[in-house]
């Protein structure tokens, strides 16, 4: 017999504020770094917000949350994933009162949800730091970031403690190491700021993180918080055993972060690379109390694998590899050069698993590809049998790894409705089961139209994943 996905499985979809939301300026938000990011992870953030940035108008989901949460609730959703945008509930980040104007948006967004019977699932900070705290403070590498975060957090726990169960601290809070800026709020260009300052900022984000935790516990009796991780499964190029520990070595830069989530302390692989980098840094007996609030769960992205090697010959890089490694030749890739690696999936669900013994809950999967919108029977669609194949192979890996006795708690397929791309900032590169009306060059009637994909997704819901 086929093991199944467990009884309450959590299916749904993710996104963040600023990839939807739009209204950049109003309700009182204040601007993030998003605003000054109009071509994504490439380029130098501008002064200030300008036009073709296609995030200040999004997919217009603050105008429209009834309407796409009404077509989430018809594909059967069990969960949505979004996240709070900070400079909403406190435009600068440093203001001592939250936003009642910021606060009232997200309680309509969740009376929308309840209405359809929606387990919301908020991520609390998703690459969308307040602009003022990255210009003022330099992002996370200033202490005084975890007091700020630490207030933000109080705001939406006592708003909507009663409202929201599941909880996620950081988006993909190892990303940091690649995309300071994007990730920890730092305007310090890439080359110019040293580890010292990036592991005392990553420093900060875990110690935010941990007391996340503690003051979920305390204000909210119930609720789960997990962490949330980019998944990046790393083979080694070859069986040479120095390409294996190679492997081991940039497996590390991922585990880390979960292993403090986990075991409350840094690792002794950690401690080793900041002693042989001549990295010091400012931890207080605090912040080591601190870092005891373990979270309850742990939830990551997957998109791909990577693989990694010792030889400096064989250090390719390929489109893709946008967070480190090498391209594994056996392996197709995406429009985008992202390796397609659904059994990675089954790989990543039995390590996390059972390195950490905390259930896991897939926050991100799915496929960034050009959509076609064609007519079939009248109505405007896109036939995006790739996208149902992608998804398709990597829930059956999901499968398999419930077989194998991993505790999943659910699955969000990432960019359940179009949205503009992190990386790109572009509209072009679609994910949804939803097409949205948008060009690159900000043109289109912003229509909502379901994708093949929309139907075979519901399918999968209704079936309880039967139908995989
Ligand atoms: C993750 C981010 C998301 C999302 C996704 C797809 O790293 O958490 O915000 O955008 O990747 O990436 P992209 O939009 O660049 O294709």
């Amino acid at each position: 017999m086929t093991t199944t996905f467990p009884e309450g499985f959590l299916w749904g979809g993710a996104t963040a504020a600023n990839q939807i939301e739009g209204a950049y300026n109003e309700g009182g938000k204040g601007l993030s770094i998003q605003d000054v990011m109009p071509k994504g992870i490439t380029e130098i953030p501008t002064e200030g917000p300008t036009p073709e940035n296609l995030k200040q108008v999004a997919i217009d989901f603050y105008h429209r949350y009834a309407e796409d949460i009404a077509l989430f609730a018809d594909m059967g959703f069990k969960v949505f994933r979004f996240s709070i945008a900070w400079s909403r509930i406190f435009p600068l980040g440093d203001e001592e009162t939250p936003s009642a104007e910021g606060l009232a948006f997200y309680s309509r967004v969740l009376d929308e949800l309840e209405k359809h019977g929606i387990e919301p699932l908020v991520t609390i900070s998703h690459y969308e730091t307040p602009l003022h705290l990255a210009r003022k403070y330099n992002g996370w590498t200033n202490r005084e970031l975890i007091g700020f975060y630490e207030r933000y957090c109080s705001a939406l726990f006592e708003h909507f403690g009663g409202r929201v169960k599941y909880w996620l601290t950081f988006n993909e809070i190892n990303s940091v190491i690649h995309e300071p800026f994007m990730s920890g709020g730092i305007p310090t260009p890439k080359d110019q700021l040293t580890k010292q300052d990036l592991y005392q900022a990553i420093h900060h984000e875990l110690v935010a993180s941990a007391r996340a935790s503690k003051l979920a516990r305390e204000l909210m009796p119930g609720a789960q918080v997990g962490c949330m991780i980019l998944a990046l499964p790393t083979y080694p190029l070859t069986p040479d055993p120095s390409d294996v520990v190679a492997a081991m070595l940039t497996a590390q830069d991922s585990y880390a972060f979960g292993d403090i989530h986990c075991r409350g302390e840094y690792p002794g692989y950690l401690l080793r690379y900041f002693r042989d980098n001549g990295i010091e840094l400012e931890i207080t007996a605090q912040d080591r109390e601190d870092l005891k609030n373990t979270v309850d769960f742990v939830s990551f992205s997957y998109y791909m694998s990577i693989c990694e090697t010792a030889d400096p010959a064989k250090k390719t890089k390929g489109p893709g590899n946008i967070m480190g490694g090498v391209p594994n030749p056996t392996l197709k890739a995406s429009e985008w050069g992202w390796q397609i690696d659904p059994q990675g999936l089954r790989v990543a669900l039995n390590d996390y698993w059972d390195r950490w013994q905390k259930p896991l809950f897939i926050v991100e999967n799915g496929l960034g590809a050009v959509d076609k919108l064609v007519e079939v029977d009248g109505e405007k669609t896109v036939v995006d049998d790739y996208r149902i194949g992608y998804l398709n192979d990597h829930l059956v890996q999901a499968r398999e790894a419930v077989a194998d006795g991993v505790q999943l708690m659910g699955y969000t397929s990432w960019g359940c409705i179009d949205l503009v791309s992190a990386s790109t900032a572009q509209m072009s590169k679609r994910y949804g089961f939803i097409y949205v009306d948008r060009n690159d060059d900000g043109t289109g009637s912003m229509e909502r139209y379901p994708k093949k994909s929309y139907g075979w997704y519901k399918e999968v819901i209704a079936t309880n994943g039967a139908s995989l």
